[in-house]
């Protein structure tokens, strides 16, 4: 068991549907600790970094307008950033968020519970969550400055 911090989005669909709270209340529930909060405005450059790994899929410039809200009318492309700190924080997050796939996903997972497939094929999985390996370490650099982060 190791102490890990790990990054979650509120993403624009997430947004659009008030499911901000019940995010949280599942978070909390399962006995993580919020460090960092903010409200983001997310720039095409801040998409393009998050989502580098994926810029050979099909899907990515979809998944760019996507977060930036562009397909959910979000005033001022308006998302939340939330960094949790707990006990193998970043797999237990994963857990509690569910499949990518919301179809995949578990009954009882965020995905699971509120996500849903467009009829144009689109995944809206409501949340992000840090994978494995270097990726939570850098995503939180990438999204927050380290004195927004209280400990
Ligand atoms: P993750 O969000 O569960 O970590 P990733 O593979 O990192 O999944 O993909 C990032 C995001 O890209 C997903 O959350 C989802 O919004 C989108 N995505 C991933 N795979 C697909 C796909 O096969 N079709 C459409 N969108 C996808
Ligand atoms: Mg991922």
């Amino acid at each position: 068991m190791a102490m890990e911090k790990t990054l979650i989005l509120i993403k624009p669909d997430g947004m659009a549907r008030k499911l901000t709270g019940i995010v949280i209340d599942r978070l909390d529930n399962a006995g993580f600790e919020m460090v960092g909060a903010k409200v983001v405005a997310v720039s095409e450059e801040l998409a393009r970094k998050h989502y580098e790994a994926l810029k050979n899929q099909p899907f990515f410039e979809n998944l760019i307008k996507y977060i930036r809200g562009e397909f959910h009318g979000i005033k001022n492309h308006k998302i939340i950033a939330f960094v949790y700190k707990g006990e193998n924080a970043v797999e237990g997050v994963r857990k509690v968020v569910g499949a990518t796939n919301p179809e995949q996903a578990a009954c009882g997972t965020i995905r699971g519970s509120f996500g849903r497939i467009t009829t144009k094929g689109q995944f809206e999985n409501v949340v992000h969550a840090s994978g494995a390996g270097p990726e939570a370490e850098k995503e939180i650099e990438l999204w927050f400055k380290p004195e927004e982060l209280v400990e």
